[in-house]
């Protein structure tokens, strides 16, 4: 289906303006991150360790005024409804959880001393709040200004702010030396009344919380780092265990120094000093969320632009539904430049205010991608409605997706964003479904010299020479076979040869050119076969089916062998078609090329792409099953079942392929493996 531009447009503006009338698209101005590369800002979830998602520059800090999506007033839906996504891998669940960052703590409000101010602090361990030394803000903190004022810290302070201001949020969290400026104020700590220094320092973040904390170097390793560098005092409110000679201590233990909690344990005493705080209504619990909203605006030429115009009467104005896309236009220069293209767009940028009809201006920062992607697969469900973005009878049809399939990457990119666009179509009644993905499937990357496959890091193995030599049918089986295709694959120069070999001799088997067959009735020995190869079969489907592909080609090798070893001896041609006909259809997801020419030269019919899948013979698969366990360097870290009669090679290739022998593995060198089928497989690794 080709994409319309217009029409994607149409509806990315039209959900927008939905999120817009509702309070939840919003236009601010903040500190936000800026890839100095693209020249555009970037989402928080876009910055990968400091760096930007899709080049890798180092992320800076600007001062813009910038669109957002009210993401954070789901977090809580967000975190919830994760509970109950059983199908999608624990990994991701956990990705999200963490960076929605969930955390139950209380806010309580401080005295400045001496002065009418006051601020809120956030914290998590209200229980520790009489080993407070000093109190901090941060640097962006909107009383900074005002408690420097002429005081002799005023100088550096604001050098100190300004530097603050470019580090990145990275930077400013990092482990290690942390720096700061007293601003001359004190706090009231308000259990005791002992007044604290108030530092300002860039550990401190404005984005979360309250951008204010009480500090306790007794329990909080930041707090001792900064505490110990400025000569602060210590106290610790939290009995550490005997001999404990470590820094901030942060584990369970009884309260002391602590006046009426004292004595208590960690959790009794949170949840005293809040019922003191709220008793006193200086304060009461919070919770507190590390998710952040989406910043949506980008100044980038190709994206959707944001349906939005500036009227110097009238301020922010939508443009009307009826007028939707907004299209951009073309230019000669869409080359980032620190501002979107369109700006230089006279025709673009000015327009008739829609409310008042006075001259305006367009918005000219356009979308970010990800606004595209998380709505695409409701409109899948009807592609080609004119009248609205979908009809609900059809969505409610095909929706929730069964089966979606992405890499890890994602975890807190387009899965978080589908998520709550989703939940947001839903509850202004587009939707039924809640969630858009039942079952989430993430693959592996391959990794080479070290480093992930990428077109940005120049390591990527171009697969022509692979076609050239070996065809494409070899390198696709040698990417299934590499292991389960969850994990990250070490990508191997010459292991494409192994797959080659394998289809060599299946093309030799199956074009006589190899093996003894036979004009007779079939024998016990041709039933064998039958069923070895029904059995295969059997592993094969339910391999596939829980995307266990390299087991699925393992199971095809071992068939394989036998037929081999069958042939050797001499098969009936019933037997023998039928084996070829079974490893033929089978082979056909995997390396469609060779068997769809072998399909059609041994006469099995025109297509093999057509044919059904095979049904295997429950009798003839009867077996005994028996438990086989695999140990790595003797200790048992797996069991399956496998059948009694299980060769040498089947049991070792299964053992290597089990997700629980290979976390034990993976990284290390194989020096042997002991294979004693059916009842053990040993692992030497070293
Ligand atoms: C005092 C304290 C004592 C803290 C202690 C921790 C341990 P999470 O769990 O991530 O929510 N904090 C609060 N706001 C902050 C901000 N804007 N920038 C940097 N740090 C901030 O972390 C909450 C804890 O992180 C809070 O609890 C606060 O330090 C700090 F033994 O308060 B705590």
């Amino acid at each position: 289906m080709a994409v319309h531009r217009p029409d994607y447009y149409r509806w990315d503006q039209w959900i927008f303006l939905e999120l817009y009338d509702r309070g939840l698209a919003y236009k601010r101005n903040s500190a936000v991150n800026w890839c100095p590369q693209d020249q555009t800002v970037l989402a928080n979830e876009q910055v990968v360790d400091g760096a930007c998602e899709r080049c890798g520059a180092v992320v800076e800090k600007r001062d813009l005024d910038q669109w957002f999506f009210k993401i954070t007033d789901y977090a809580q839906r967000l975190l919830d409804d994760l509970d109950g996504l059983d199908s999608w891998p624990d990994r991701v669940r956990t990705m999200q959880r963490n960076w929605i960052g969930r955390s139950e703590g209380c806010t309580f409000t401080m005295q400045v001393a001496g002065t009418g101010h006051s601020f809120d602090v956030y914290t998590t361990r209200p229980d520790t709040v009489f080993g407070m030394t000093f109190a901090v803000l941060a640097p962006e903190h909107p009383l900074v200004p005002e408690l420097i004022a002429g005081s002799p810290a005023e100088d550096e302070t604001r050098r100190y702010m300004a530097a603050a201001a470019s580090a990145s949020e990275v930077e400013r969290q990092a482990e290690g030396e942390k720096s700061g400026v007293f601003t001359g104020s004190y706090a009231v700590n308000p259990v005791n009344g002992r007044e604290v220094p108030i530092w300002i320092a860039d550990y401190v973040l404005m984005g979360y919380g309250t951008g204010a904390i009480m500090a306790v170097p007794g329990q909080d390793q930041r707090d001792w780092d900064f505490a110990t560098r400025y000569a602060i005092d210590i106290i610790r409110t939290v009995e550490p265990p005997d001999g404990f000679d470590g820094e901030a201590y942060t584990g369970p233990g009884p309260a002391i120094n602590s006046g009426f909690l004292d004595g208590m344990e960690v959790d009794e005493a949170k949840a005293a000093a809040i019922a003191w705080f709220e008793e006193q209504g200086v304060g009461s619990g919070a919770v507190n969320f590390r998710l952040r909203d989406w910043l949506i605006s980008r100044q980038r030429y190709w994206g959707c632009p944001i349906p939005m115009v500036t009227c110097p009467v009238d301020g922010l104005v939508p443009v009307p539904r009826e007028d939707l896309p907004v299209i951009h236009p073309d230019v000669e220069d869409y080359a980032p430049a620190g501002r979107s293209p369109l700006a230089a767009v006279e025709s673009f940028v000015n327009v008739e205010c829609p409310r008042c009809g006075g001259p305006a201006t367009r918005e000219t920062d356009t979308m970010d991608t990800f606004v595209d992607s998380s709505w695409y697969f409701l409109r899948y469900c009807d592609p080609h409605n004119d009248e609205e973005i979908f009809e609900r009878e059809k969505v409610d049809y095909w929706m929730p997706v069964d089966q979606y399939i992405g890499g890890v990457e994602h975890a807190v990119l387009h899965l978080l964003y589908a998520r709550f666009i989703t939940k947001f179509l839903h509850d202004i009644g587009l939707v039924s479904t809640e969630e858009p993905f039942s079952a989430l499937f993430t693959q592996g990357m391959l990794v080479k010299d070290g480093a992930k496959m990428s077109k940005s890091k120049g390591n990527v193995v171009p697969p022509d020479p692979y076609y050239e030599r070996y065809g494409a049918d070899a390198i696709r089986l040698f990417e299934l076979f590499m292991g389960p295709p969850t994990d990250d694959a070490i990508w191997s120069d010459n292991g494409v040869e192994g797959t080659s070999r394998f289809l060599d001799r299946v093309w030799r088997m199956a074009t006589r050119a190899v093996g003894t067959i036979v004009d007779r009735l079939p024998t016990d020995a041709d039933g064998e076969v039958l069923a070895e190869a029904h059995r295969a079969l059997e592993h094969v489907t339910a391999d596939i089916d829980r995307f266990s592909f390299n087991t699925a080609v393992a199971h095809l090798m071992t068939f394989a062998n036998t037929l081999q070893a069958a042939l050797r001896d001499g098969l009936a041609e019933e037997t023998f078609t039928t084996s070829i006909r079974m490893m033929l259809l089978m082979l056909s997801p995997m390396a469609p090329h060779m068997s769809h020419e072998l399909w059609e030269t041994l006469g099995f019919g025109s297509m093999l792409a057509v044919e059904p899948w095979p049904t295997f013979d429950r009798e003839l698969v009867s077996h005994d099953v028996v438990t086989m366990v695999l140990q790595v360097n003797g200790k048992v870290r797996d069991r399956v079942e496998v059948d009694a009669d299980i060769d040498d090679a089947a049991a070792e290739s299964l053992a290597l392929a089990s997700e629980k022998v290979r976390s034990w593995i993976d990284g290390k060198t194989v020096r042997k493996v002991i294979s004693r089928p059916p009842n053990i497989v040993n692992i030497v690794v070293g």
